[in-house]
């Protein structure tokens, strides 16, 4: 080694699942935590990390460009949210004193508001009022500590205005530090359009959306809403079959608030992820574990919608050896917050997650929900050098004090673009490509 860029140094307490692929079960509690570590950045990627004394040593007579003391804070691998429906046009809060009256997601839905009302909002607004107010909701998420990004598309539900919101993400990405992920999800609501006429609307969305989503390679996935009164399992199986034979890997929102059979689908055709699962049964976990599905929890969507029921983190893990991954599910009906730190803290007052389950499911296992376990989700050498730093003294202190930021830095790619809680980066091209 002759050169390296970044050498991070003064981390009091360096804490990462191991390796690259899904962690299952038990080995979700097993994180390694080396104390007075130093972590050595070339080119984005971590070339040397461990006790700092023993880096130092490795570095003995090699150029380092920049030194950045973390001032003994605790460093994490960059934290990964795997699921957002990032991208869209106004908010919902008009539909607040109907959800306290006690009228359910889904009859608001039915009334044509919920998503359909975000349909109409997205749909008037401009790309680039959509790119302005994604990339604040962004820099939220950043600076609480997320440096990779899943976003669905869902709110067009038409062919020009899902693509208007995949290219509004392609731009985020471009432009932002912050990595996006796509996933196409025109099967989101059936819009009012086609009221009635459900099989219709999937006719359009296998035989126009999936191929030009697919033309114009803007999106990794394929999600689809299985759920009562809004797509079937038979409806969702042909969605995402063909998703998958234009290259898009499945992923589906699952036996979230009715048991329809959405989990066991997901391991019948092997789909990367399954979301939500509150209402999945033990033959849909079984079904999940056989294919190595995972399962994305959203805790913060469950507390918000006021569900005395939780996803059974506990059973996934202890009994079905399942690696489970944690997201926000930021959206503006049932999720409205970016913050992965108040997802944390639910994993753990209402799944019974240990703090280093919970560590595991927002690193290692979100990435692999996107298929980059190989290049993000841990600390290790040859990985980007995505990291978070937490003025905190242990894991546990994330969900304990709950309710406040505790991200201190955020560093991308080896560069620092959050520091003392601000954002310090720079963006490259920026919004003139977002018109
Ligand atoms: O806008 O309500 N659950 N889709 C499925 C959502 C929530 C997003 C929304
Ligand atoms: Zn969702």
């Amino acid at each position: 080694m002759e050169r390296i860029d970044v050498l991070v140094t003064g981390i009091g307490r360096l804490v990462t699942p191991p390796g690259n692929v899904p962690r299952c079960g038990k080995q979700m509690k097993e994180v390694d935590v080396i104390t007075d570590a130093a972590i050595a950045i070339r080119e984005g990627r971590i070339v040397a990390f461990g006790a700092a004394r023993d880096v130092m040593s490795l570095l003995a007579s090699v150029e380092i460009e920049e030194t950045i003391d973390v001032g003994g804070r605790m460093v994490t691998p960059g934290l990964v949210d795997p699921h957002t429906h990032l991208v869209h046009g106004g908010s919902r809060e008009h539909e607040l004193a109907l959800k306290r009256s006690g009228v359910s997601y889904l009859d608001i839905l039915a009334q044509g508001g919920g998503i359909l009302n975000t349909v109409q909002s997205t749909h008037a607004a401009s790309m680039q009022e959509l790119y302005d107010k994604a990339h604040r909701s962004l820099n939220e998420m950043l600076l609480n500590g997320v440096t990779t990004v899943e976003a669905k598309s869902g709110y067009g539900l038409t062919l020009e205005d899902e693509l208007k919101q995949l290219r509004v993400a392609k731009h985020l990405n471009d432009n932002h530090p912050v990595e996006i992920v796509s996933t196409f999800m025109g099967a989101h609501a059936v819009p009012l359009a086609y009221k009635g006429r459900t099989e219709e609307y999937i006719d359009l969305i296998v035989n126009e959306m999936i191929p030009m989503v697919a033309e114009e390679e803007i999106a990794e996935f394929c999600d689809v809403f299985c759920e009562k009164g809004v797509f079937t399992v038979e409806q969702s199986r042909r969605i995402l079959l063909k998703g998958r034979a234009y290259g898009l890997l499945p992923k589906i929102h699952a036996d979230e608030i009715e048991t329809l059979g959405g989990s066991e689908l997901a391991g019948e055709i092997g789909a990367i992820s399954a979301e939500h699962l509150l209402a999945a049964t033990d033959k849909g976990f079984a079904a999940m574990a056989e294919q190595g599905v995972i399962p994305v929890l959203l805790p913060g969507t469950s507390f918000n919608l006021g569900l005395a029921k939780h996803a059974r983190a506990r059973d996934m893990i202890d009994t079905f050896e399942l690696p489970v991954a944690l997201a926000t599910d930021y959206n503006p009906g049932s999720c409205p917050t970016e913050s992965i730190q108040l997802v944390m803290m639910l994993a753990s007052l209402n799944l019974k997650m240990t703090p280093e389950e919970i560590l595991t499911a927002c690193t290692i296992n979100a990435a692999n929900a996107l298929g980059r376990g190989e290049s993000i989700g841990s600390i290790a050498v040859g990985k980007r050098g995505d990291l978070t730093i937490f003025d905190a003294p242990n894991l546990a202190y994330l969900p304990y004090h709950f309710g406040i930021n505790h991200t201190f830095g955020v560093i991308k790619n080896g560069k620092v673009i959050v520091w003392d809680r601000i954002l310090v980066m720079e963006e490259s091209g920026k919004e003139e490509g977002a018109r």
